[in-house]
């Protein structure tokens, strides 16, 4: 079942900039060597020339990391290296609307990130991190016991923490959407609308819920424009059928609009979404096999581990869409756009490509027996990646 929201409004805590905080006790998994910390952020007020912690695990010149505005109102990401020294990454200016921040680590790379917006920023640095052992984390104001708490005056939404650095395509597939909680590596998901008695829960299975301080008031505001307001909250046990059926009847409506649509797991086979919109749309592990996809947008949605067998998505536009996983075994993706696409560990065995353009997209580990490639766009690189001339 899909349950939609019509008011645009929320009642979120309100951090006023001095006191107001939440705290999560340390706990190791919210503190992992690599690790993604995404948030969305509605600055209040005119704090120019303050510091202003959004999210802090970090202890001074010991371990940890923090996400915050700094003195010359940059969103900064700042970590402490194995060396005790603080890196500090970041330069986007801080604007007074809701913002969507993510910071990366990756232990192998030693790459760090800052998205603004869902946008990379650029000169990715290489740092060594300590992740912190030892203190909560601390959102709204740092983590230190000191008088003076640096902290953040507005709102914050939709906070979520993963156990790995996310990629590009994962963060922008994900900014505007609500998730479930019981996404893979995904260690904690708050959000700033859901408190009772003091507490804001935690909704993954970790329940690793926060402890409100310094008595903050609670206010009416309008979400982000973008952010998606379909709850996915199909189960596993095949009770996606009223949502399935849902869509196919606003389909033989005319209603061809289903951007950011929600229906992980579902299964859609043989159905008829040609020339639809599914752009930003959240169909992991979705049973599309043998279903007409022609002339769709499919950009930036997410498939993996998609079952696309026999699937036409001839014409359609792919790009930045996660196929990772995915089958698409003898899927016709003739003329079909996938520049900048993750097809990595795709199964493309006997799927037609022709005329596809291919450019940028990731192709590691993807099955290609029998796949036809006649004319397709891509790089050198990438035909020496997959063995083909
Ligand atoms: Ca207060």
């Amino acid at each position: 079942m899909i349950m939609d929201k019509t008011s645009n409004d929320l009642t979120l805590l309100y951090f006023d900039g001095k006191d107001d905080k939440v705290e999560i006790p340390y706990t190791p998994e919210l503190n992992a060597h690599s690790f993604t910390t995404e948030l969305w952020v509605m600055p209040t007020g005119n704090e120019q020339g303050n510091f202003r912690t959004l999210v802090s695990t970090q202890t001074r010149k010991d371990s940890g990391y923090m996400i915050c505005a700094d003195t010359e109102n940059h969103w900064q990401f700042c970590l402490t290296s194995n060396s005790g020294k603080t890196v500090h990454w970041g330069h986007a200016k801080v604007q007074p609307k809701w913002t969507h921040l993510a910071c990366t680590y990756d232990s192998h790379t030693q790459i760090m990130c800052i998205y603004v917006d869902g946008q990379q920023y650029k000169n990715l640095q290489k740092h060594s991190f300590k992740p912190n052992y030892k203190i909560m984390l601390s959102i709204g104001a740092e983590a230190t016991k000191n008088s003076d708490h640096n902290g953040f005056q507005g709102y914050i939404y939709e906070m979520r923490i993963w156990s790995n650095a996310r990629t590009p395509q994962e963060i922008q597939a994900h900014m505007n959407q609500r998730l479930t909680g019981k996404e893979n590596d995904l260690v904690g998901y708050w959000r700033f609308d859901n408190i009772s008695e003091g507490k804001i829960s935690d909704l993954t299975n970790n329940k690793n819920h926060g402890n409100i301080y310094g008595n903050p008031t609670y206010k009416s505001i309008s979400l982000p424009e973008n952010l998606s307001y379909s709850v996915p909250s199909i189960n596993q046990d095949n009770e996606d059928i009223e949502a399935v059926n849902k869509l196919l009847e606003r389909y033989s409506k005319g209603e061809r609009n289903f951007n950011k649509v929600q229906l992980p797991g579902a299964k859609i086979i043989k159905a008829n979404l040609s020339s639809s919109n599914f752009e930003f749309a959240y169909l992991a592990g979705v049973n599309l096999a043998i279903t007409n996809l022609g002339v769709c947008n499919l950009g930036a949605a997410y498939l993996g581990y998609a079952y696309l067998g026999y699937a036409y998505l001839g014409y359609s536009y792919l790009g930045y869409a996660n196929l990772s996983h995915a089958n698409l075994s003898h899927a016709d993706l003739t003329n079909a756009n996938l520049t900048d696409a993750d097809l990595s560990n795709a199964n493309l065995s006997h799927a037609d490509l022709s005329y596809a353009d291919l450019t940028n997209a990731k192709l590691e580990n993807v099955d290609i027996s029998g796949t036809n490639f006649t004319g397709v766009k891509m790089s050198q690189d990438q035909k020496q990646l997959l063995g083909i001339k």
